[in-house]
This record gives C-alpha cells, sequence and structure tokens, in this order.
C-alpha cells in the first residue's frame, strides 16, 4: 500500500491523479510543509529531507522528488501502461524526459518566475524560451509526450503547465495539450480528493 505524504494544491496533487490513472492502491496523508512567506513548519512524519511534498512510502520503502516517484510508481503499477518498462521501446525516452523534467524544465520555470538571467554553458539547465521548442517537438505529432500513449511525463509535464500557464507564451497547441489533460476523469477525481 502506497503513502502519499501530501499537502492539497501542491506538486502532490499530481501524485493523486497518477495514482488515479493507475489504479493503484494508496492512502493520502496530510502533512504540514513551511510557506512561501516564511511561517509554517515541515512536519516531523514526513520523509522527505527537506520536508517538502510529494513523498510517498511502500511498506517501509521512502521515494522523493517527482520524477523518481513517477518512476517508481509506475514500474510497480504496469497494468494501465502509465510508463514504459525496461525492455520496452519507449523505455529512453522516458527515462529521459522524466530527467529532464527535474533537471530543466523545473528549474527554467523557477528562473523565469525570480527573473534570474541563466547563464549559457555553466548552469545544468536552459531559459524556458529553449525548453518550450524541445518539449514542443517532443510534442508533435502528439497528442501526448510519448506519441499515442499517455503516460506519468503527461501527468507532470500537463500539470505544470497549466498551473504555470501566466508564465508561457500564448500557445495553441499547448494550450490543447494541457486540455488534454486536465479533461482526464482521473485529473477530477484527483481534485475532489486534494481537499483544501
Ligand atoms: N523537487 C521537488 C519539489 C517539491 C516542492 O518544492 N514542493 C513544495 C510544494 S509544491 C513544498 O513542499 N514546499 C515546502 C518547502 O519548501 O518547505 C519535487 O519535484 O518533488
Amino acid at each position: 500500500m502506497i503513502t502519499l505524504f501530501h499537502r492539497p494544491k501542491t506538486r502532490a496533487t499530481r501524485f493523486i491523479f497518477l495514482l488515479e490513472e493507475l489504479e493503484a492502491p494508496y492512502t493520502v496523508r496530510g502533512v504540514t510543509t513551511r510557506n512561501r512567506d516564511g511561517t509554517g513548519a515541515a512536519d516531523p512524519a514526513n520523509p522527505h529531507p527537506h520536508g517538502k511534498v510529494p513523498a510517498i512510502a511502500d511498506d517501509g520503502a521512502v521515494v522523493f522528488e517527482s520524477p523518481a516517484i513517477a518512476l517508481y510508481l509506475t514500474d510497480k503499477f504496469p497494468r494501465n501502461r502509465l510508463g514504459p518498462l525496461s525492455g520496452e521501446p519507449q523505455r529512453g525516452t522516458y527515462l529521459s524526459w522524466l530527467a529532464y523534467y527535474g533537471g530543466v524544465l523545473e528549474p527554467a520555470f523557477v528562473s523565469k518566475f525570480m527573473k534570474v538571467e541563466v547563464p549559457r554553458g555553466t548552469a545544468g539547465w536552459v531559459a524556458l524560451e529553449e525548453v518550450l521548442p524541445a518539449v514542443m517537438q517532443r510534442l508533435s505529432p502528439g497528442p501526448y509526450l510519448l506519441g499515442e500513449r499517455f503516460s506519468a511525463l503527461d501527468v507532470l509535464y500537463g500539470t505544470a503547465f497549466a498551473q504555470l500557464a501566466p508564465l508561457l507564451p500564448q500557445s495553441p497547441p499547448l494550450k490543447e495539450y494541457v486540455q488534454r489533460v486536465v479533461t482526464r476523469p482521473a485529473f477530477a477525481r484527483a481534485l475532489a480528493k486534494d481537499g483544501g
């Protein structure tokens, strides 16, 4: 049984979405975290090393950081084919874009949000203006990042793009992609279970 350490309306919400897509057995354990304004406190019950959400526990095994959690869950619950398994042709693509999510896309969003210029050649990520064409190229011909197959990548990227829409340039194909992701019944179930 998976325990999801969670706070409403955070990066943990998308893991209710993924767990619903996977039809995996899970419980949600609400924890406190620090707030942007410096108030609040990390919850000692949360096993994430920095008291962030999401984290999961699975019979004592702890997994934290969104790409690692996504990979762990899609490997563990393969029935609905939410992530190519080892040996499948799209496995390398899947791993690459999972790692890209944490290592490039999220830092690019934060750089944009904080108005920090990304130094070419020294930072391990690139500016959002460079990320978006790369993601859009991966998305064509679509409809999903792995082509016809909806995967945990779309849970991460689709929800991130939905949330950060104000930072993004107008792009009908991107808007349509986000719509495809957020209109899935599992996303509606996740929002209903999110609380807060
Ligand atoms: N790199 C982490 C980021 C997790 C993260 O920053 N979560 C926020 C909520 S969306 C949080 O817990 N913030 C509280 C804090 O930083 O103490 C991941 O992708 O899983």
